[in-house]
């Protein structure tokens, strides 16, 4: 074979170059996800993992609604974000923790798990992002995202992102 350099990539394949870090990307995508209520059938948890600003997360109001998505395995977690409603209502967005941990917390105290952030909010229109990037990686499987602000109340989420390299 003329050349006689390195084998080439096969046609197809990800071209990756030697030292490339992979990319953090989002590992709560489409991952199964529970809540401590769902107010409307149309907004059940997975509504929050679904990737879509169209769709939301709705819970009934309680002392400490709660969201949990499983990751499926065990990550590297280097940043979170969170996606509250988009319109006027954005301003229920208080006091929302984020934590994870390795293993399956019934709720609603998560408190055994590491906290990744905490969005004391409320958010304004527009809606952004509340995001949290970690100074160092944290492991975890499970996230939750909690309501604390007393009293209690709804927690409504358009999306929840987890980052982490694959
Ligand atoms: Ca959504």
């Amino acid at each position: 074979m003329a050349g006689g350099g390195a084998p080439r990539a096969a046609a197809g394949s990800l071209l990756r170059f030697r030292g490339d870090a992979p990319t953090a990307s989002n590992v709560a995508l489409g991952k199964p996800t529970r809540a401590s209520s769902v107010l409307y059938p149309d907004n059940y948890a997975a509504r929050a993992t679904d990737g879509k600003f169209d769709s939301i997360f709705h819970s009934d109001t309680e002392a400490k609604p709660y969201l949990v998505v499983d990751l499926g395995a065990a990550f590297s977690i280097e940043s979170v974000r969170v996606m509250p409603r988009l319109d006027f209502n954005s301003s229920r967005f208080m006091g929302v923790e984020v934590r994870t941990g390795l293993t399956q917390v019934q709720g609603p105290d998560f408190t055994s798990y590491t906290r990744l952030a905490l969005f004391p909010g409320p958010a304004y229109l527009p809606t952004t992002w509340f995001t949290q990037n970690l100074t160092q990686p944290v492991a975890g499987r499970y996230v939750s995202v909690q309501r604390t602000a007393e009293p209690g109340g709804l927690l409504e989420i358009t999306e929840l992102e987890v980052f982490a390299r694959q």
